[in-house]
């Protein structure tokens, strides 16, 4: 069939549904709780919807860990419950893509449960069990885990298995045919009960070298990658979900990518290769942390910054199509961290969302981001995430000191983006009426909430409000050409977007100060309109613009 493409025009909204929105008073979000917001997702101008896991799931990385695809999780309601959420957002004119976490199953999937049991069942060859070396005493090879561990764990059989995030997540032979099989089902059964499309959960590194060799990497940090980020049948695989599922539906797919450039990112994308429809990637988001390892914290450097999402755009224009992302589950609130302050929330959310939402590609906002929710401190005993139990552990024996390993927990644990949405100034912050399964930011009180933002003019959800109104439906967003200006700045990021003689310049302040910025050339003396900005000020001259603090301008020329 002739796929629409509709991604392209599309605004998304992540929910992480723990988190969203308590429908039944439990202290766990749920999916009652996400139907009872769709006119809040309504009003805010979003049209398609990315939700995290919410199948059945034992929950050692909230459902990241699937025990069954093809039912929900009774914690998030029925899978009754799931069709009514669908056809309401619907109705409302709101896509709604799954995650597909296809990497790896629980260890309570029945696959794993057979396999595991039984060297002569079918399931044995779902997974990579593997003999211990030196009499057993050693697993396959040197592999470590995406968690801050090994990457095998040894049953009771003897035999190991790799698991290249949890204990409890064991990964998938995608060299089997049948397990492609088993996955395609799963993708072609929620796409028949209507979903449209899929956020395919580190889909880049589902194909491993064959006979798992020996890494050679000496740093116990991600030991292996080099035999399955971007593995040797990797390409082939997709292209056969895509070729036999995925192509007979109007849906879309986002990849989740591990530790990619944007030249490699171009294969998964483009549309000839018939693979995916774009790729979430995370080289921006290393502007604060080292060589992919968010834990290795370093000062932000907005030059670097700029070059990275300026190399993703210019690989991409007319190749193929991306994402813009600030926030998502696994990553730290971007107010404070993306050379904004926390002393200017308003001017620095707002900054940070135009700066980067102008961008070639399809957006995503992640749950709280609209009204600028912030990161949690808290003791090392409170946080829930296994992650960042893992990495405590593991930076102990690698002799950091605790106070570094806090400082980086408090920046960087994926905790901080897992805190309760919050709703009203009510208990909870509106989120449930009993206690939740995690903190509550308490700055709800203060007027970071829904409620108090929808009746504040100024406030920063309604800035969201008009920055996706302005952006959906506007072509020069979405298939203008991208230059950027004055790369050498560490002030300023500027940008214009153009599309058939006509120019959007954006022009983003990421300092606390006034800065006095000169047009770049062939910008002077034109006619000028203010399309968008977060201040009352407008300050534009014939080749002059004046920015206070985070103050960020959208020009229209
Ligand atoms: O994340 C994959 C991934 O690369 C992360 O584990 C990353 O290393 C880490 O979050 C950085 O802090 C995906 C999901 O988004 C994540 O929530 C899951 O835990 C993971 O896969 C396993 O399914
Ligand atoms: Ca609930």
């Amino acid at each position: 069939m002739e796929r629409s493409r509709w991604y392209k025009d599309a605004f998304f909204y992540q929910i992480y549904p723990r988190s969203f929105c308590d429908g039944n008073g439990d202290g766990i979000g749920d999916i009652r709780g996400i139907i009872s917001k769709i006119d809040y997702l309504k009003d805010l101008g979003i049209n398609a919807v990315w939700l995290s896991p919410v199948y059945k799931s034992p929950n050692d990385d909230n459902g990241y860990d699937i025990s069954d695809y093809r039912s929900i999780n009774p914690e998030f309601g029925t899978l009754d419950d799931f069709k009514e959420m669908l056809e309401k957002m619907h109705k409302s004119g709101i896509k709604l893509i799954m995650d597909f976490v296809g990497n790896h199953t629980s260890d309570e999937h029945e696959w794993f449960i057979k396999g595991s049991k039984d060297k002569d069942s079918k399931y044995h060859d779902y997974y990579f069990f593997k003999e211990g070396k030196k009499n057993g005493k050693k697993p396959h090879n040197n592999w470590t885990s995406f968690f801050a561990e090994g990457a095998w764990n040894k049953l009771e059989t003897g035999e190991y298995y790799l698991k290249l995030f949890s204990k409890k997540q064991p990964d998938l032979n995608w060299d089997n045919p049948l397990v492609r099989k088993e996955m395609k089902d799963i993708l072609r059964y929620w796409l028949d009960l209507g979903v449209d499309g899929f956020r395919c959960d580190v889909i880049t590194i589902i194909s491993k070298q064959e006979g798992l060799p020996n890494s050679k990497r000496i740093l116990p940090i991600l030991r292996g990658g080099e035999y399955y980020i971007n593995g040797p049948h990797v390409h082939e695989y997709i292209h056969e979900l895509n070729k036999d599922v995925l192509s007979k539906y109007d849906c879309m797919t986002v990849g989740e990518s591990v530790m990619i450039t944007p030249i490699e990112a171009l294969e998964y994308v483009k549309e000839e290769n018939e693979e995916l429809d774009m790729l979430f990637s995370f080289e921006h988001t290393d502007a604060d942390g080292w060589f992919h390892i968010k834990w290795f914290l370093r000062k932000f450097n907005l030059i670097r910054f700029k070059k990275t999402l300026t190399k993703w755009q210019n690989t991409l224009i007319g190749n193929g199509w991306g994402s813009l992302y600030l926030e998502n589950h696994d990553q730290p609130r971007c107010l404070g961290r993306f050379g904004t302050s926390e002393k200017y929330p308003y001017a620095s959310s707002t900054m940070l969302a135009t700066m980067m939402y102008f961008q070639f590609g399809t957006p995503f906002i992640y749950q709280g981001q609209e009204i600028g929710m912030r990161n949690i401190s808290l003791e090392l005993d409170e946080y829930e995430d296994i992650e960042t139990a893992n990495f405590y552990k593991i930076g102990r024996k690698l002799l950091f000191t605790k106070k570094y390993l806090m400082k980086a927990i408090h920046l960087k644990s994926r905790d901080n983006a897992r805190t309760m949405m919050q709703w009203d100034k009510t208990n909870n912050a509106g989120f449930s009426k009993v206690k939740p399964w995690f903190i509550v930011n308490k700055n709800y009180q203060d007027g970071i909430n829904v409620l108090d933002e929808e009746n504040d003019p100024d406030s920063i959800l309604n800035y969201y409000k008009k920055l996706i109104a302005l952006r959906k439906g506007n072509k020069i967003v979405r298939d203008g050409n991208y230059i950027e200006y004055n790369k050498q700045s560490n002030k300023i990021y500027c940008y214009s977007r153009s599309l058939n003689n006509k120019t959007l310049l954006i022009i983003a302040n990421f300092k606390g100060k006034d800065i006095n910025y000169k047009l770049p050339k062939g910008f002077n003396n034109k006619d000028l309109e203010v399309l968008l900005t977060n201040y009352k000020e407008q300050l534009v001259n014939k080749d002059m613009v004046t920015l206070k603090p985070y103050q960020v301008y959208v020009l229209s020329i």
